[in-house]
């Protein structure tokens, strides 16, 4: 089935297409006609929450391993967090694999503004909804996975005017102190 037809003489220029893939290895091929001119050849994915990049060689098989047994991978639990608003965070999830297989990590339910890096498990950004988010992290090591649920929740950040206050309020009782 063709997927994606870049064919003809023209500069460099993307083409792309969408193919519906359950999980497990799957036959590709490319096929490359060059002619003049420079020549590139890039051959990119992207899925649901797969962002868009070069196919990873560590992804790509001459044929497909032989079943073993597999370890799944364990995920630790990154633990119910308080997150201030607009304030930046960076949370790695820790996950590990017995079988040193790769991993890839998928979130569920994140609070607006943070996403998850797949391949490095590093969640990342500056949270904008207050509110309680209930969040699921899963990692997968191809053909097995695991999940841990956490909540979430993002909190606004303490307002200046009660600090302000705060700040004169100690002012005023070092002043009472001071007097005789
Ligand atoms: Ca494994």
């Amino acid at each position: 089935m063709l997927v994606v037809d870049n064919d003809g003489l023209h500069s460099l220029q993307e083409a792309s297409g969408s193919i519906a893939l359950g999980a497990g290895y799957h036959t590709i091929a490319v096929t490359y006609f060059e002619a003049t001119g420079s020549q590139v050849l890039t051959v990119s994915l992207e899925g649901p929450g797969i962002p868009k990049q070069p196919i990873p060689a560590a992804r790509l098989f001459r044929q497909v391993p032989a079943p073993t047994t597999n370890v799944p991978p364990v995920l630790a639990s990154p633990g119910a967090r308080e997150l201030m608003e607009d304030e930046p965070v960076s949370v790695a999830l820790d996950a590990t694999d017995a079988d040193g297989d790769l991993l890839w990590f998928e979130a569920s339910g994140l609070p607006p503004g943070l996403v998850l890096d797949s391949e490095t498990g590093v969640v990342s950004g500056s949270p904008v909804g207050r509110g309680v988010y209930p969040v699921v992290f899963g990692v997968s090591d191809g053909p097995a996975a695991a999940s841990v649920a956490v909540e979430w929740k993002v909190v606004p950040e303490p307002s200046a005017p009660l600090l302000a206050a705060a700040g004169a309020a100690v002012l005023a009782l070092a002043r009472r102190r001071r007097a005789p």
